[in-house]
């Protein structure tokens, strides 16, 4: 991106002082990121991803109004609320984001200090730290008013309508890739009636809506550069009502596993069962105590569904010609297909354990 937007749209925000240099920074795969450093602080900027997110006005209050949210509850619990709450910085208008003259949004946030942000757990402690983060992002949200808040994306865990999606993919073949992916279709299409469980759940009743993060993976959660424990939940673009076990089951699909997200070579997939019972033990720390029962017996659907849907919006981006996704190469959506559904199909050889922790766990509390 040109040097000339960045600077233009820095212009909003006069009030941080003399910018000395702003970076490409971090690797999400929606919007364009930047570390922008002042003589006195750093600052997160950020070029908001307006094809995903078309209503940046409901977007930006839902940030700010969960971000106030949770630094009264930090402050309430006495911690830092500076290091531990993010917050947006409003520009000198007084306004939430701003448009540049070619029509872009922008928003900066406060940058979190001495905090890191991995993109792979290098321990058990890390993934357990990353649980224990969106497990009491979970549970402080408890009493938010759901109502405040827009729906970012609509449907987005809906794994039922992102099924239909995918078919519709598969009709258009608008690349031309559809004989390419015979496989993964099959793979998908066994398992279609999967993609209604969670959703039925939810509209019987069975299942509570509550306010969730919805994209819960380990490079959305800060960690204390000293401590590394965790610190900050960021990227709250998707923060929306959801399942529990959604939040949960993301987690897992990012993280208990030893592969990058977009593995070329399969046979380096493993899922691995000792880290989905990390996952389970740090999220139930601090959510738990408000998870229904029910909540607390789905979590190992909610990481199957989670990466299946996942792999799922994957294939049908590369099928659509890679609009959604950023990519660095050719077939890189498909490699990150490919290594979702090979996660599932080894989270459904050990199903019964998955199950099996999350039955200990109420045991435990039962007794
Ligand atoms: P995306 O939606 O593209 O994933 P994120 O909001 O997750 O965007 O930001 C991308 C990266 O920028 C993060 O993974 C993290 O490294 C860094 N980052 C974002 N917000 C902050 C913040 N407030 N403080 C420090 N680093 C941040
Ligand atoms: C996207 O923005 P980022 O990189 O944290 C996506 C998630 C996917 C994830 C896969 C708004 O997350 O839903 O699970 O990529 N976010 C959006 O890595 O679609
Ligand atoms: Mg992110």
């Amino acid at each position: 991106m040109e040097k000339e937007i960045i600077e233009q749209a820095l212009k909003s925000w006069k009030k941080i002082g003399e910018v000395v240099e702003f970076i490409p920074y971090g690797s999400g795969h929606i919007n364009d990121t930047f570390l922008v450093t002042t003589k006195e602080k750093q600052y997160i900027l950020q070029r908001i991803n307006t094809n995903t997110f078309r209503d940046v006005d409901g977007l930006m209050s839902n940030i700010d109004e969960v971000t106030s949210f949770l630094r009264e509850k930090t402050l309430e619990e006495g911690k830092d609320a500076d290091r531990e709450a993010m917050s947006v910085v409003r520009c000198d208008d007084g306004a939430r984001y701003t448009r540049d003259d070619q029509g872009n949004c922008w928003r900066m946030l406060s940058y979190i200090e001495h905090s890191v942000c991995l993109q792979k757990a290098r321990n058990e402690q890390d993934l357990f730290e990353c649980a224990a983060a969106f497990g009491k992002f979970q549970y402080l949200l408890t009493s938010f008013p759901a109502e405040k808040l827009s729906e970012t994306i609509p449907q987005f865990h809906d794994t039922e309508n992102r099924y239909r999606n995918f078919e519709q993919a598969v009709a258009e073949d608008k690349m031309r890739r559809v004989a390419l992916v015979q496989q993964e279709i099959e793979f998908l299409r066994q398992r279609k009636e999967d993609c209604s469980y969670m959703v039925n759940l939810q509209k019987s009743g069975q299942l509570p809506l509550r306010v969730t993060h919805n994209d819960t993976k380990l490079n959305n959660v800060l960690l204390d550069e000293t401590t590394m424990k965790g610190l900050c939940v960021i990227d709250l673009d998707t923060v929306m009502p959801g399942l529990a076990a959604n939040d949960f089951g993301d987690t897992v699909r990012f993280g208990a596993n030893d592969c990058k997200e977009d593995e070329e070579d399969q046979s380096k997939v493993h899922f691995l069962l000792d880290l989905y019972k990390v996952c389970v033990k740090g999220f139930l720390q601090e959510a738990g105590p408000i998870l229904t029962e029910k909540e607390i017996m789905t979590l190992p659907w909610g990481a199957k569904l989670m990466t299946l849907e996942c792999g799922m919006r994957f294939l049908t981006d590369y099928l659509d010609g890679d609009h959604y996704f950023k990519i660095s190469r050719t077939h890189q959506n498909l490699d990150r297909a490919r290594t979702q559904f090979t996660l599932v199909r080894q989270m459904e050889a050990c199903w019964d354990e998955m199950v099996g922790a999350s039955k200990e766990y109420l045991d435990a509390k039962n007794q």
